[in-house]
């Protein structure tokens, strides 16, 4: 029907234009450019990347755009045009920041700023809300041109950008590292000798991949440090470091990334992400407090990483034996370190089965003697043991996620599950492309008649990383 709402990606060249007109009329004065850093799906590996599990995302054409031109006054001047965060320019000193970051980590002077970590005490002025995202961002780049002299930012440097992004903001796309990684492209194309050599289109050459994970990296600690959320890397690595068409196979041991073409697997079929309209925010302290539960687990079984309690080429015989293990240690006591033992022995579960699942579609993925259909068919399956973990073991999904799971299944998808932190978020879907349609109609009247906000429907095709635009 007419009112289903399909969220495009745009065309990214009149995105461009569009932003550059509208930062002269805000800021008065020209952008230098524009960049671009894409959302992501998640075909499998939830929860585990704080793990040193194995993760397989690919970036969306769905993203943020920041246009951006410097400043000499150490000032951040932020606009965003999304609706339903716009509250005009908001202006961060960037030193302020640094000292309150420093203050945290015990290093200032005590009384001398509040915990950031704590995101509902930063000071006002200082900044607040999604402004930490970009802040931070800068703040981490400073902190990595201390031991990368090409990424040195330059004494005094400020910026005014403008943001608009095609991504559903908070909807479990990766939003905020959307935004953490194109102002990270567009600060270290303005403010650091990297950039100063490579201007234009010309930096996203000169950024090659060690250099975008270590960008990727300092994106993840602006959302650590600055911003307060427990991110573990996932959602950074795959905006700076996906290729079209092609799944990242990232090993978060290492953060290894291999490239993991999807053409045969998407000739006939194709994914579809469905943003359920509940929003998520990690830093509410629900997926924090699952990953506490895991970390306990953790540290009962003496490992570093979960996993580390599974052999190189895990097999489901060693995820049960982990459990056993857990449950040997845990010797029928109520709770370990003060958290209840069954919560975590579920997120213990989660954890092992899909660092396993990862493994197995890693296999069928590059399987080149798999007829296509019968690959799609085990992917699907792949998919919905996912999402009943993500249910009932990491227990982070939700009525909505759950009743547009079966619809979508029962009206042709290969399978379905939750993607992201959860609480929130979307649904990813693969489905033989004839039926696409089908299922966008089933799901949206399901939603209706049961009384769920209406969702978004984006159709997902695996696409390029992070890079200048304009
Ligand atoms: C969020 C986090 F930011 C990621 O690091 C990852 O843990 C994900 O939730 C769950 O897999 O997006």
């Amino acid at each position: 029907s007419d009112d289903v709402a399909r969220l495009e990606p745009g065309h990214q060249r009149e995105i461009s234009e569009g932003l550059h007109a509208r930062f002269a009329e805000q800021f008065g004065r020209r952008a230098d450019g524009v960049w671009f850093a894409p959302g992501r799906a998640n075909l499998n590996g939830e929860h585990v990347d704080f793990h040193g599990g194995h993760c397989l995302p690919m970036a969306l054409a769905h993203g943020t755009y920041v246009a951006a031109a410097p400043r000499e006054d150490g000032l951040l001047r932020l606009r965003t045009l999304d609706p339903g965060l716009d509250d005009g320019i908001q202006t961060v000193s960037i030193a302020a920041i640094d000292a309150l970051v420093r203050a945290d980590a015990g290093e200032g002077s005590a009384g001398e700023a509040p915990p950031i970590t704590d995101v509902h005490s930063i000071v006002p002025g200082v900044t607040s809300g999604w402004t930490h995202y970009v802040a931070g961002t800068l703040w981490a780049l400073q902190q990595l041109g201390g031991e990368l002299p090409e990424l040195a930012v330059r004494q005094g440097f400020g910026a005014d950008l403008l943001i608009s992004s095609t991504l559903p903001i908070g909807g479990g796309l990766s939003s905020s590292a959307a935004l953490e990684c194109s102002a990270m492209l567009a600060f270290v194309a303005l403010a650091t000798p990297l950039g100063e050599q490579n201007p234009g289109p010309a930096l996203g050459a000169a950024l090659d991949d060690a250099l975008r994970a270590r960008l990727a990296a300092a994106c993840m600690r602006a959302e650590v440090e600055v911003v307060g959320a427990g991110t573990g890397g996932l959602d950074q690595t795959v905006s700076l470091r996906g290729r079209a068409d092609h799944l990242v196979s990232l090993d978060c041991r290492n953060f290894s990334v291999e490239h993991r073409p999807t053409s045969r697997l998407l000739g006939e079929h194709t994914f579809l992400a469905i943003d359920t309209q509940q929003a998520h925010w990690l830093g509410d302290g629900q997926f924090d407090d699952r990953r506490a539960d895991s970390e306990a687990a953790m540290r009962l079984l003496g490992a570093d990483q979960l996993r580390d309690v599974l052999p190189e080429s895990p097999h489901p015989g060693d995820v049960d034996a982990g459990l056993a293990r857990f449950d040997t240690l845990t010797g029928g006591a109520e709770a370990i370190e003060g958290r209840r033992t069954s919560a975590c022995r579920r997120r213990l579960r989660h954890a092992l089965t899909e660092m396993l699942r990862s493994e197995q579609l890693d296999r069928i993925l590059g399987d080149e003697k798999l007829e296509p259909s019968a690959g799609a068919q085990q992917v699907g399956h792949i998919l919905d043991a996912g999402h009943a973990s993500m249910r009932d073991d990491a227990q982070v999904s939700f009525p909505a996620a759950d009743a547009i799971v079966e619809s979508a299944r029962a009206a042709g998808a290969l399978g379905a599950r939750l993607i992201g932190g959860g609480f929130g978020g979307s649904v990813l879907v693969l489905v033989p492309r004839s039926r696409e349609d089908d299922v966008v109609q089933a799901v949206h009247r399901m939603c209706v008649e049961q009384g769920f906000t209406a969702p978004r429907f984006l159709h997902v095709a695996p696409s390029a990383a992070a890079r200048p635009v304009g």
